[in-house]
C-alpha cells in the first residue's frame, strides 16, 4: 500500500533532490507540493520544483507558492542555491515548464489537499513550519485528516546551527526562522517526527560520497545527484558554518525507509523569545515527539543512490 504524502519544502539543494527522490519512492503517493521562501527565493525554488516534476513525475501533481514570513531570515548565500539548481541543463533540455502552478497559497492548498485526499496523509516538511501553523489556525479540523508529521527540525543538543548575532547558538535554523510557527505545531494533536541535528550530523556531504556519485554518473539520476551536491561546502577538515549535510534528504530517507534510523520519544517545547529562541527543549511536562537520533549512514547513502538510479 502506498502513503500519502504531502510535501512542503524551502528550496535548498537537499529539499529539491528530497523532492526528486519521493518521485521514485513505490511506496509513496505524492498529493502535493508547496514551496515556502525561506531557505531560499521563491521564484528559482518554484521553477526547480515544476521542472524536477516534469522531469522525473508523472504528473498529476502541483506546486503551491508560500505567501508566509518568517521572523528570523535565513543568509542569502545560502537562498541562492536554487537559482544553481533551476539552471541545471537536464532540467531544462525540454524549453518548457508543464507542472502547474496552483491557484492556492500553500497553507491553504494544505487545507484543500487533505481534504481532497481519500484516507490520511503524511506531512513531509524539510523547511519551516509556518505553512502548517497558519493552516491549523484557518481550519483545526485538518488534523484528523493527517497521518503525522515528519519534519526535519530542531536538536536536544547543546550546539544548534544557527552562528548569528543576538542568539546563542542553541537552534535549528528551521525551528529560528518561525519559532512560533513550531509552538503552534507543538500545540496541535498531530503526531511528530522529528529529524532532529543528532541524526542528520552523522550524514555530512564528503569527498567520498560525491566521488561515488561522479563513478556512478552514468545515471542520469545520479548525475543529477552529483550536479546538485557539487554547488554547495563538503565537509572536509572541519565543519564550518557553511558546511553541507544531508539534512532533509535522510528526513526524507526516513518517510521511504524507517528502517534505516533510531528514533526515541521525548517530552518538549519550543523557546520562542530570547536569545534562545528557536531551540527545542525537553521538559517532563512537554508534548512528545518521535526523535530520530541514530541513523545508519552506509545503509541511507546506499538506498538514496539506488533510488537515484530508477530515474
Ligand atoms: O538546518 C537545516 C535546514 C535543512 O532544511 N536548512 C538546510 C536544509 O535544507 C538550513 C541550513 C542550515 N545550515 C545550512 C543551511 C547551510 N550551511 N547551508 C544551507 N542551508
Ligand atoms: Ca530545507
Amino acid at each position: 500500500m502506498k502513503k500519502n504524502i504531502y510535501f512542503n519544502h524551502d528550496g535548498g539543494v537537499d529539499d529539491l533532490i528530497s523532492l526528486f527522490l519521493l518521485l521514485h519512492m513505490d511506496n509513496v503517493e505524492l498529493t502535493g507540493v508547496s514551496v515556502i521562501p525561506a531557505d531560499c527565493y521563491l521564484e528559482p525554488a518554484m521553477f526547480a520544483s515544476r521542472k524536477i516534476i516534469d522531469r522525473f513525475g508523472n504528473g498529476g501533481v502541483d506546486v503551491a507558492a508560500s505567501n508566509s514570513r518568517g521572523k528570523n531570515p535565513f543568509p542569502k548565500d545560502w537562498r541562492m542555491h536554487a537559482f544553481y539548481v533551476d539552471a541545471l541543463p537536464l532540467l531544462n533540455e525540454s524549453g518548457k515548464v508543464v507542472t502547474p502552478v496552483a491557484d492556492k497559497p500553500a497553507h491553504l492548498h494544505i487545507i484543500d489537499t487533505l481534504r481532497a485526499t481519500e484516507g490520511k496523509t503524511t506531512l513531509l516538511f524539510t523547511g519551516p513550519l509556518t505553512d502548517l501553523a497558519r493552516a491549523l489556525d484557518i481550519d483545526p479540523t485538518i488534523e484528523e485528516k493527517v497521518e503525522r508529521l515528519v519534519w526535519m527540525g530542531g536538536t536536544f543538543r547543546e550546539a544548534g546551527n544557527v552562528h548569528e548575532p543576538e542568539h546563542d547558538g542553541t537552534a535549528e535554523w528551521n525551528v529560528f526562522w518561525d519559532p512560533e510557527a513550531a509552538a503552534r505545531v507543538w500545540a496541535s494533536g498531530i503526531e511528530i517526527d522529528l529529524v532532529a541535528l543528532e541524526s542528520t550530523n552523522q550524514v555530512p556531504l564528503t569527498l567520498d560520497v560525491r566521488e561515488r556519485w561522479a563513478a556512478e554518473r552514468k545515471h542520469i539520476g545520479v548525475d543529477f545527484l552529483g550536479q546538485c551536491y557539487a554547488m554547495v561546502p563538503p565537509l572536509v577538515h572541519f565543519s564550518t558554518n557553511s558546511t553541507y549535510y544531508l539534512w532533509d534528504v535522510l528526513t526524507t530517507a526516513f518517510v521511504g525507509n524507517s528502517d534505516l534510523v533510531k528514533v526515541q520519544t521525548i517530552n518538549s517545547m519550543v523557546i520562542t523569545e530570547g536569545a534562545s529562541q528557536g531551540r527545542t527543549v525537553e521538559t517532563a511536562d512537554g508534548r512528545p515527539v518521535h526523535v530520530v537520533y541514530d541513523v545508519n549512514r552506509d545503509a541511507f547513502f546506499d538506498y538514496i543512490t539506488e533510488l537515484a538510479k530508477k530515474a
